[in-house]
């Protein structure tokens, strides 16, 4: 490789000797169902780096699946952390409610692109918080039908089983799965019959949701702003602000589920934020714990204020020393500006990747916004999805010092979600030898 290595720090074969041994010791304790990720097992992690159980540091390309945006093991994170758990583990909002909870939801409420008044509830994951947002939109709207959007993901559990679209491995042998979901397709301009005209992807949505299932029928439309398992994928200017107010004229809530690629990650606060959407319900979670588990939903408050007490909640919902980690997190957005520093990020990657889609017939786009770029594979000059060849390329990366996601209804894009606070040193290092894999492989 002839990158040179600066901030990764590779001195076994990967996977390393203990790597190994835990390997084993997985196979033999850890559920075949849950997913196997790369060879090496994680010991710390700092930053933008991790560093595995064999010493080898690697540069962290994937931010735990966009949930290191303030870096990992932020000391000011950290510190919130271990302070809040000598002071207060556990009570539950509900039986005992503590002041760390209403300063997220204060917070959340500064930050969401959504006038007037919100009100929050704090929940521990992704699914769990769109689960949520569904909830609180039927009991607003007194109405049951969702409406979900081709190649969404939006969770495990039963509801947001029924919500994602992917089979494999998501819903295969779990249903049957919640009635009332209806999908209808979401703009991917470099497939679909519209290219960039979102206005006419939008109109071709709506005219689906009508002959489906009826607009006086619908309690919410969610959708992704820019879709994460999915693909990395931008829908065209026009889309989301179509489908928005549409929604709005007919009373319907419109969700925009920002787990993924909200909380400055895509160059705003949130990634509806860069169409004009105002959003009645956001569902987040992922970075704004600073990498402990805990999620929201922040909306209007007329709607939030629908649901009868103790309807919504749970024992963990926004436990104190996550939403010490939460405080500690968004304050280092606000005070770092890392929804600017993710724009300075994308000129980054742009500018070392985008000879790519002209050098190599293979990669058919490159796309994305702020630190969340993907870059979708096919084979050849055909628009044929080349998941194999992401395989392989995801394969060398993980020997050559970088952790990198894949995503993708076939698999076939490489993703990029880097921690916002990784150097341009560290970043310009990732993406040359990301490119030189990605030169390498796709010639073989
Ligand atoms: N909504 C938009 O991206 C989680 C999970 C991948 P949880 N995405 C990564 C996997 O293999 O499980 C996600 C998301 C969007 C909801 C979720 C669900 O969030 O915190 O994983 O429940």
């Amino acid at each position: 490789m002839a990158t040179p290595y600066h901030a990764r720090n590779i001195v076994t074969a990967i996977p390393g000797p203990n790597s190994v041994e835990l390997a084993e010791q997985h196979r033999r304790y850890v559920s075949a169902g849950v997913g196997q990720g790369k060879p090496v097992f994680a010991r710390s992690a700092s930053g933008a780096t991790i560093t595995d159980v064999d010493g080898n540091t690697f540069i962290d390309l994937a931010s735990g699946i966009a949930v290191a945006s303030v870096g990992n093991s932020a000391p000011e994170v950290v510190n919130a952390i271990q302070e809040e758990a000598a002071k207060l583990t556990h009570t539950n909002f509900a039986t005992t409610p503590y002041a760390e909870y209403i300063e997220v939801c204060r917070l959340l409420s500064k930050h969401v692109p959504i006038d007037g008044p919100t009100k929050s509830v704090l929940v521990n994951s992704g699914a769990e918080s769109v689960e949520n947002a569904v909830k609180i939109a039927r009991k607003y709207t007194g109405r049951s039908a969702i409406v979900v959007m081709e190649n969404a993901f939006h969770g495990r559990t039963n509801l947001t089983m029924a919500m994602t679209m992917k089979s494999m491995p998501y819903k295969r042998g779990f249903g049957s799965f919640a009635p009332d979901v209806y999908r209808v397709p979401f703009s991917y301009p470099l497939r679909d019959e519209f290219g960039m005209d979102g206005v006419a992807a939008a109109r071709h949505a709506i005219d689906s949701i009508e002959v489906q299932v009826g607009s006086d029928q619908v309690a919410a439309i969610i959708a992704e702003p820019i879709q994460g398992e999915g693909g990395f994928i931008v829908p065209a200017p026009g889309f989301l602000k179509t489908l928005s107010d549409w929604a709005h004229e007919h009373g319907i809530v419109y969700i925009s589920d920002e787990v993924q690629a909200g909380f400055c990650r895509t160059g705003d606060w949130f990634a509806c934020e860069h169409d004009g959407v105002r959003p009645d319900l956001v569902s987040m979670a992922k970075a704004m714990g600073g990498g402990m588990p805990i999620a929201a939903v922040t909306g209007r408050a007329e709607i939030m204020d629908a649901v009868q007490p103790g309807g919504i909640g749970g024992t963990y919902g926004g436990n104190p020393v996550a939403c010490a980690a939460a405080v500690a997190a968004i304050r280092l957005m606000e005070n770092h500006q890392l929804d600017k520093r993710a724009l300075e990020l994308e000129c980054i990657a742009r500018n070392t990747l985008s000879p790519l889609v002209e050098d190599v017939p293979a990669v058919a786009e490159i796309r994305g916004r702020g630190a969340m770029i993907g870059i979708e594979f096919v084979k050849g000059d055909s628009m044929e999805p080349n998941g194999d060849l992401v395989q392989r390329i995801a394969a060398r990366t993980v020997q050559e010092g970088l952790i990198i996601l894949t995503c993708g209804i076939h698999g076939n894009v490489i993703r990029l979600l880097p921690p916002l606070v990784i150097s341009d040193a560290e970043y310009v290092e990732a993406l040359s030898a990301l490119k030189e894999i990605i030169l390498e492989e796709s010639n073989n």
